[in-house]
């Protein structure tokens, strides 16, 4: 089995990324062949920093890899290292509608907030699905906020399948059974995001064990004194998901583990799970953060396996769509 997934290199991860991507991701690799792009591409869609992005791509690198990717087991690599993803999408482009694209709801709240909207914020899920469709991917380990673009890549790998011939494997999504949106601490409608949240809402995976404790003490909470999950109780169900991701343990265990205890206790003991998560993590992630000459050659066999991977799909697309090919 073909598992594929990608994350942004700019932006501090959080615990919303931790739950719907970086778990999963170590999780899946155990299921099959599996691919994880650092998408280095799709972070220029939005302002950014060019010596920012340099350095947030090797700080992801060694995150994946701190979170229990194994990047001799995995392929681990960034997008902009292989070009068959750039001309994957503008490939895809002429089978992507511009009423499609329009639909997109990432599209439509990203553009809301920003002054400049480029055409690469618009075109953002064509170079999603190229990702996706190059690898041949069967699953793709994602939060719930990727539905819909999941589901354009099926939309598009259908019609070109249609249009050109059977090209592509038609791909899943997979999304955990909890945690697949992890809200902001601080307006717990809101999903955890380092581009949509509130600062304080946002517990960020580098975050020291002070500032954890001090986010989750201001969390906000709802009425009333039950520690349930449930849909009038968005702030306490939150919390209870966050546990239920930094400990193993099922919501059932927790919400009878904290039966007639206070939100206060509550709180404070979810933090501690969460420093605990979140320990060795950071101590892996500076052990192997320490050492660019190591994880510039490990990006650099991961580039090599994943060109390999995605070549022969490419090749195809461009054959199939009429392009001269002199090899
Ligand atoms: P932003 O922080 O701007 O919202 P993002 O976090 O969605 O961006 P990525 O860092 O590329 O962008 O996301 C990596 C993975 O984390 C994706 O699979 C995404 O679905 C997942 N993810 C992001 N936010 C959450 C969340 N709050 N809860 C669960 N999963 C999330
Ligand atoms: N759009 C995703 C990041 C992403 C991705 C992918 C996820 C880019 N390409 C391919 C899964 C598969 C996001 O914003 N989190």
């Amino acid at each position: 089995m073909r598992i594929f997934s990608g994350i942004q290199p700019t932006g501090a991860k959080h615990l919303g990324n931790y739950a719907g991507g970086f778990r999963q991701y170590a999780a899946t690799q155990e299921q099959g062949e599996a691919f994880f792009c650092i998408v280095d591409l799709h972070s220029v869609s939005v302002p950014y920093d060019p010596a920012d992005l340099r350095e947030r791509t090797l700080d992801l690198f060694a995150l994946l890899v701190a979170t229990g990717l194994d990047p001799d087991r995995s392929t681990v690599f960034a997008q902009s290292h292989v070009s068959a993803h750039a001309e994957a999408s503008w490939l895809l482009s002429s089978v992507t509608s511009f009423g499609e694209l329009r639909r997109m709801t990432q599209f439509k709240e990203k553009s809301e907030s920003q002054e400049f909207v480029s055409a690469g914020l618009f075109t953002y899920p064509v170079l999603q699905a190229g990702d996706i469709l190059l690898y041949q991917t069967d699953i793709v380990p994602v939060g719930i906020d990727q539905r819909q673009h999941l589901e354009l890549t099926r939309d598009v790998a259908e019609r070109f399948n249609s249009r050109y011939g059977e090209t592509f494997r038609l791909p899943s999504g997979v999304y955990p059974e909890i945690g697949a949106k992890i809200m902001d601490l601080q307006e717990p409608e809101k999903k955890m995001s380092t581009t949509g949240g509130t600062e304080q809402g946002t517990v960020y995976l580098l975050d020291s064990p002070d500032v954890v404790r001090r986010k989750f003490k201001v969390a906000v909470t709802d009425s009333g004194r039950e520690i349930r999950h449930a849909e009038d109780k968005p702030g306490i169900s939150n919390l209870i998901e966050i546990m239920t991701v930094s400990t193993g343990d099922s919501i059932d265990g927790v919400q009878s583990r904290y039966d007639g205890q206070g939100y206060g206790a509550f709180k404070s003991e979810t933090a501690e799970s969460v420093i605990a998560l979140l320990e060795p993590i950071q101590a892996r992630f500076r052990e192997i953060r320490d050492d660019p000459g190591e994880l510039r050659r490990l990006l650099a066999l991961g580039a090599e396996k994943a060109a390999e991977v995605s070549r022969p799909t490419l090749e195809s697309m461009y054959e199939r769509m009429g392009f001269v090919r002199l090899g």
